[in-house]
């Protein structure tokens, strides 16, 4: 098994899960600072946003998190020093417009960020840029309920403007937004916006997703326009989904339910609605309003290659008597019998990502960039200051053995960052316990630690495998 030459090894984070600094050099709010951590009161903030926004919970996670905003030089070093040739980061929105419809943007926060690519600059890592993760000022959630207002189209492009212009040369890879597919499921992550009091919560979904494809292509344009050398990218929250029998009922179940994901990258990377879009408009009582030009934007501004996350593959059932569900999993999936579990629920699937990647790649014929996987997990810091962290060496082992061997069954894939390369915030929980990293940063889920940076085993693991290029595994 071989990797490419210029394979791009790294890993990644957002803004939102590890700058901390909520508040510093006129940063406005943004969607996660009003979430606490917990699972139930975080499970409730997430699908009640209104409610949540009135509370005083006790604990927000993403005011502090791990403080990337001030460690930035000493976490990119021990980037550097495992060896990445690329970092996956996202720009918070909100520190650039801090309410999202501002006039002009804010100088410190831009300023920030050259600081940070400079930093990537000294060690030769090539930024991979999000330009929206999950971090879409809270002020457009407040005045606009969100990307279902079409002038989301017209904030965005000019935030994306606006940063495309200031790095132009710095940042090659762009990606318009993190996991698009999940305004469908945590729709004020994904899309800013409150679906609850809407009479049908699909048709403000589908709409907003149709301003963020617009959106997107419109930046991807932007970005060729700018820079000829830019890349564009889309990104999915991937992971094949299986039949949980040889039954044809529930073989075209999974295909239905994969369908709700490719969706959206049909548009981004084909350029036009795809043909069964049609029928799940009619039976959810969708009609997407759209401007004049809308189908020409799409049409002519399609993304220069696909990236996606994965951390398992997903399992469905028309037999309602299957129903044992995997915890903790915003994507309904059942418990696949084959598969081991983490604390968290989440199962893994090495093999998984191979099919996915052959699917993905047979479907759009665009290379492809894994720009998220990994294994969260609880890990313990020993009075050494040593994390022996073989499940995640493991978890990792596999998963980019099977990227090797989709390699090797001819899909062209750019590179591949781990999630949480430095532990963070979790998305989903508001946890830090919930561990992805290869440095352990000491800081609980109450907010207590020194937030101090340790190397767990698997950074020297990483180190070897990008050193081997993939090779020592
Ligand atoms: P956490 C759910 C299912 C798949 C991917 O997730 C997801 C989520 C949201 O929880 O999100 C991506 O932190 C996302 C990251 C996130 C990561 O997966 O809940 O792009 O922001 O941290 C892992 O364990």
């Amino acid at each position: 098994m071989s990797f490419p030459k210029n394979f791009l090894w790294g890993g990644a984070t957002a803004a939102n899960q590890c700058e901390g600094a909520y508040r510093d050099d006129g940063k406005g709010l943004s969607l996660v600072d009003i979430l606490p951590t917990a699972s139930e009161d975080r499970q409730y903030a997430l699908f009640h946003p209104k409610e949540a926004e009135k509370k005083n919970y006790q604990y927000y996670p993403s005011h502090e998190s791990i403080d990337f905003y001030h460690h930035y030089k000493e976490d990119i070093k021990l980037f550097a020093e495992m060896g990445y040739r690329v970092f996956r980061m996202s720009l918070s929105w909100p520190r650039i417009f801090p309410n999202g419809d501002d006039n002009e943007p804010n100088e410190a926060g831009l300023k920030f960020y050259d600081d940070v690519f400079a930093e990537c600059r000294k060690y030769k890592i090539e930024p991979l840029v999000t330009l929206n993760h999950f971090d879409t000022p809270l002020a457009l959630f407040d005045k606009y309920n969100g990307w279902s207002n079409r002038s989301l189209i017209e904030l965005y492009v000019k935030y994306c403007k606006t940063v495309l212009e200031r790095y132009q040369g710095q940042v090659h890879y762009w990606l318009t937004f993190n996991e698009i597919n999940m305004i469908l499921h945590i729709p004020f992550l994904g899309g800013g916006m409150d679906v609850n009091r809407a009479e049908n919560a699909e048709q403000l979904k589908y709409q907003a997703a149709h301003h963020q494809l617009v959106a997107s292509a419109l930046v991807t344009k932007l970005a060729h326009e700018i820079d000829p050398e830019n890349k564009v990218g889309c990104m999915l929250a991937a992971g094949q989904t299986y039949p949980y029998t040889c039954a044809p009922e529930d073989v075209f179940a999974a295909m239905q339910a994969d369908r709700e994901g490719y969706f959206f990258i049909d548009v981004q990377a084909r350029g036009y609605y795809p043909s069964y879009a049609k029928r799940i408009f009619e039976n959810k009582q969708v009609k997407i309003k759209m401007a004049e030009d809308d189908k020409q934007i799409l049409r002519k501004n399609t993304v220069d290659f696909i990236s996606f996350s994965y951390y398992s593959s997903r399992l469905t059932s028309t037999d309602p008597k299957v129903n044992s569900k995997t915890a903790d999993n915003i994507f309904d999936s059942l418990k696949n019998p084959y598969l081991k579990t983490s604390s968290w629920g989440w199962q893994t699937d090495a093999l998984g990502l191979r099919i996915t990647m052959n699917q993905i790649y047979d479907r759009y014929q665009k290379p492809l960039f894994v720009v998220e996987n990994g294994l969260g997990e609880k890990d313990v810091l020993t009075e050494e200051h040593e994390v022996h962290d073989e499940y995640r060496i493991a978890y990792l082992r596999e998963n980019i053995k099977e990227m090797g061997e989709a390699i090797a069954d001819g899909v062209e894939c750019w590179g591949y960052t781990s999630w949480g390369c430095i532990d963070l915030v979790s998305a989903g929980s508001g946890e830090m316990s919930k561990r992805y990293g290869y440095i352990y940063v000491d800081r609980d889920d109450q907010g207590k630690g020194t937030q101090k940076r340790y190397k767990k085993d698997s950074f020297s693991w990483y180190a070897e495998v990008i050193a081997s290029n993939g090779q020592l595994l």
